[in-house]
């Protein structure tokens, strides 16, 4: 690929997932879509594994910005996505140490991919040009530009939670963590709560030292650690959930609906979920609505183990719930695990009176946001939101519960069903006005913004 250093000030995105075709409309992709498309750049993504990985870039379409993908042997994708990235560090910053699977080769792995991705980086940014990693797929890039004399304003935005000092002793690698933070100028995380763990982990290392407002210094370096609460495209969901199809669900004629929607991972709390709904249904009195809980959940990671026994769990307590509750005409769960288009989804946000959102861990959840856009403002449905999501700390007109608490949990289920449209459209008020105003544009524009006054900032405090 040629080198572009002739055009300064453009923007380097990095991401594990990158679009072949055409940019899937929402979701994180979409944004970086956008950013791009405004700004101008290159966007940098994994490309499908091969038996042989090369260095360099290959470039997959270009227009108002670049795409390329950097290489990836089966060998590499097995050790760096599916071990070091999605065994490791994906359940150790979901706070569950006890379902690492540290394997020999698999940070090597790691290394030499995030090494490749630095030294294509390296080759076609100019000295103005702004690099976005993102997440947490690459935690190694920034100190390898270091290594190879890029002065570069470097951003991260980690989209999952940032572990406690505690967890965090479990990764091997552990003494590394703060010079691979200390390699960016930012450091965005999703939640406050994140980065009161990303401070507390940083003052027990002994060369990193605590500055103001959000700055550290270590290593000659300043750097800052902020949050940047991501959020949607809430006028493009909202239109796509009000043109959405209208599915046939067959549900009696007053049954309310509840709906989740996630990707079936351990950390969305799916099991816990469908405990608490099994215990609201052994409250319900005679005469009280029979609901329907729809729950969409396509599998994902398949060839990590942990993933494998969820699904299992999963359909045992789908069965059970059924076998105990159902009757002739009502089958009170419903798990679909195909695929369902985003369209579709958005018209079931919007029929559906109930949304369950109750993660143990997750970095925001933009299903939360999602839902609030697609309401009825007239009408609105009621959204259930557990407190270890990171969209907690803004949605707080929400119902939120605590997943691990099934008593209470299957309380805010029954109040949740039963609640009259003032309080509704209350809540729905506040989340909605939230939703619509930190929306996609301005996470990336904050994000963005705080990245390239950067060096401002450096030299006000030289
Ligand atoms: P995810 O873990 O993928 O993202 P989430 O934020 O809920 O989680 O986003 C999922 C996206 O996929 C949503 O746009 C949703 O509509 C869509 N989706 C989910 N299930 C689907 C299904 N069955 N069919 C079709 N689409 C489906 C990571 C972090 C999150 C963080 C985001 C963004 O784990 O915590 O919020 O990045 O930063």
């Amino acid at each position: 690929m040629a080198d572009q250093s002739d055009r300064p000030g453009r923007l380097i995105v990095v991401s594990n997932r990158i679009p072949k075709g055409d940019v899937p409309a929402g979701g994180l992709v979409f944004a970086i879509h956008e950013a791009l498309s405004g700004a101008g750049g290159l966007w940098i993504g994994a490309a499908d594994p091969t038996p042989r990985a090369d260095d360099g870039l290959t470039r997959i379409g270009s227009g108002t910005y670049d795409r390329a993908t950097f290489a990836l042997s089966e060998k590499e994708h097995h050790g760096y996505y599916l071990g070091y990235a999605n065994s490791v560090l994906w359940p150790l910053f979901h706070h569950r140490p006890d379902l690492l699977q540290i394997e020999e080769g698999d940070f090597e792995s790691y290394a030499v991919v995030n090494r490749r991705v630095a030294r294509a980086i390296a080759k076609v940014a100019g000295p103005d040009d702004l690099i976005w990693i993102q997440d947490y797929h690459f935690l190694m890039v920034a100190q390898e530009l270091r290594a190879q004399g890029l002065t570069n304003r470097i951003g991260l935005f980690l989209h999952i939670p940032f572990p406690n000092p505690t967890d965090v002793m479990a990764l091997p690698q552990v003494a590394a963590l703060p010079a691979w933070l200390a390699a960016h100028d930012v450091v965005g995380l999703q939640t406050m709560r994140d980065v009161t763990s990303a401070n507390e982990i940083l003052r027990h290392d002994r060369q990193s030292q605590m500055l103001n407002d959000g700055y550290w210094t270590r290593a000659g370096r300043v750097f800052s650690i902020l949050s940047f609460p991501i959020g949607i495209d809430a006028r493009g969901f909202a239109e796509t959930a009000a043109r959405a199809p209208r599915v046939e669900l067959q549900l009696a004629p007053d049954a309310p609906l509840l709906l989740g929607v996630d990707r079936l991972d351990y950390s969305k709390g799916l099991v816990h979920r469908f405990e608490a709904f099994d215990e609201y249904l052994g409250t319900r009195r005679p005469g009280d609505p029979r609901p329907t809980f729809l729950q969409i959940a396509p599998v994902s990671r398949e060839d990590v183990t942990a993933y494998q026994d969820i699904r299992e769990d999963l359909e045992r307590a789908a069965g059970s719930i059924n076998g105990a509750h159902a009757d002739l005409d009502w089958t009170p769960l419903r798990y679909v695990r195909r695929h369902i288009d985003r369209d579709v989804i958005a018209g079931l946000y919007r029929r559906a009176d109930v949304a369950l959102v109750t993660p143990l861990a997750d970095g925001m959840n933009l299903v939360a946001k999602e839902f609030v856009a697609a309401q009825d403002d007239d009408n609105p449905g009621v959204l259930i939101l557990s407190h270890f999501a990171g969209a907690a700390e803004q949605m707080k007109a929400a119902v939120l519960v605590n997943p691990f608490d099934t008593h209470s949990f299957a309380q805010a289920l029954d109040r949740a069903i039963r609640m009259p449209l003032k309080e509704r459209r209350q809540r729905h008020d506040e989340l909605r006005k939230l939703v619509f105003e930190k929306d996609i544009d301005w996470w990336t524009q904050t994000f963005l913004r705080r990245l390239s006054r950067t060096e401002r900032s450096l030299l006000r405090r030289r």
